[in-house]
């Protein structure tokens, strides 16, 4: 499974974040640094095309898909040479395929710590930055050599070339994320894990008191971002209570704020995404289930992510858009009113697709 880590200053909310998410034991303490250790869960990733689903099908069972959330080490600002925890956070980024930049905006002086958000990007970004400095002038001499050895080793040249475009644009404090690096550029750079050139989603943690005013701490960070990252404002300690209650009580404390259905499966989904995730679903009076593809997977692969037989046993699929199903009311009605799509191998699946698959083994 793929997985999303939990990045920022101590203090920020990182495990309280990790807690409410996949429902974790973390250590929770206004101390600095109280996370030494990653800690590794699973957040369920909420989705309400499920629940129509099955509201139709009158599914006896729902299932959702999930992601997988990495409670980190806090890094300060000399991390990468030391201060604080030192490098410890480095090997924890480097073993997750997103980042979740955790801001703090709430005010609390019984908790150590600033609540800039907009500054504590600036201190993180600078420490990753930092560490990738260090990681690709380690390797740019020897993609060099490499390239110069061998002028017709196409793949090398292209290496050498994202090389040098991302440290000019570290050494300007750029994170790659941010850079004009085009998307083969930072595909090229994959074989040498550069910290800022994974995907990068942002929470302003923000507080109780700021949560009705949230646009007024978040936009900033937005602005700053410029688009090259998404940013969602989260009250992760009244997040974290609500989840502690029952259904009902729940949602009248979250509507009661205005909060609709929480931020949290905001995340989870917004991590979903960014993983390069995808979602189809399928329906039965059994279950309505949604399922987890690769970006761009074709028909029989996501058979495959159902059960091995129906990938190897694939004949065609039987395809509707969720949203249509829901209003023609079911998949008979589907059928009859003939807008159910025949599918074959080549068919390249899409978000929020439900699929019936027919295979032969
Ligand atoms: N008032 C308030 N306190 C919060 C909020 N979120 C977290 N806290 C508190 O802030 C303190 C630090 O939270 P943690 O989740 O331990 O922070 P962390 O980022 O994991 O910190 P380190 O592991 O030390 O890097 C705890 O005492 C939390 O209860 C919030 O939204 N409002
Ligand atoms: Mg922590």
């Amino acid at each position: 499974m793929e997985r999303l880590g939990l990045v920022g200053l101590p203090n920020s909310g990182k495990s309280a974040l990790f807690n409410a998410l996949t429902g974790g034991n973390a250590a929770v303490a206004p101390h600095p640094f109280s996370t030494t250790q990653t800690t590794v869960g699973v957040a369920q990733v909420p989705d309400a095309r499920v629940e129509a689903l099955a509201k139709i099908s009158e599914s006896r069972k729902i299932v959702h898909t999930a992601v997988e959330v990495v409670d980190i080490a806090g890094l300060v600002a000399g991390s990468a040479t030391g201060e604080g925890l030192g490098n410890r956070f480095l090997a924890g980024i480097r073993e997750v395929d997103a980042l979740c930049l955790v801001l703090r905006a709430f005010d609390d002086p019984g908790v150590a710590g600033d609540s800039d958000p907009v500054s504590a990007l600036g201190v993180l970004e600078l420490e990753l930055v930092l560490a990738d400095v260090a990681t690709v002038e380690g390797q740019i001499d020897k993609r060099r050599k490499v390239a110069r050895a061998d002028r017709t080793d196409a793949a090398a040249a292209a290496e050498l070339d994202a090389l040098e475009a991302a440290l000019e644009s570290l050494h300007a404090g750029v994170p790659v994320y941010r850079s004009p690096l085009s998307p083969e550029q930072r595909a090229a750079l994959g074989p040498v894990f550069l910290l800022t050139n994974k995907p990068v989603l942002v929470v302003v943690n923000l507080g109780e008191d700021q949560v009705r005013d949230a646009d007024a701490f978040v936009k900033p960070v937005a602005a700053e971002l410029a688009g090259n990252a998404d940013s969602l404002g989260v009250s992760v300690q009244l997040e974290a209570e609500a989840a502690r209650l029952d259904p009902g009580e729940r949602t009248e404390l979250l509507e009661g704020l205005g909060l609709g259905e929480g931020a949290l499966p905001r995340v989870a989904r917004a991590a979903h995404h960014l993983l390069g995730r995808r979602t189809f679903l399928t329906t039965g009076d059994k279950e309505s289930r949604a399922w987890t593809f690769r970006a761009g997977a074709r028909a029989p692969e996501c058979a495959g992510v159902i059960h091995s037989d129906l990938q190897r046993g694939f004949i065609r699929a039987e395809v509707i858009r969720w949203d249509e199903l829901v209003q023609l009311g079911s998949w008979n009605a589907a059928k009859s009113a003939g807008r159910l799509r025949v599918e074959g191998k080549d068919y390249e699946v899409a978000d929020g697709d439900v699929l019936e698959i027919r295979f032969n083994v």
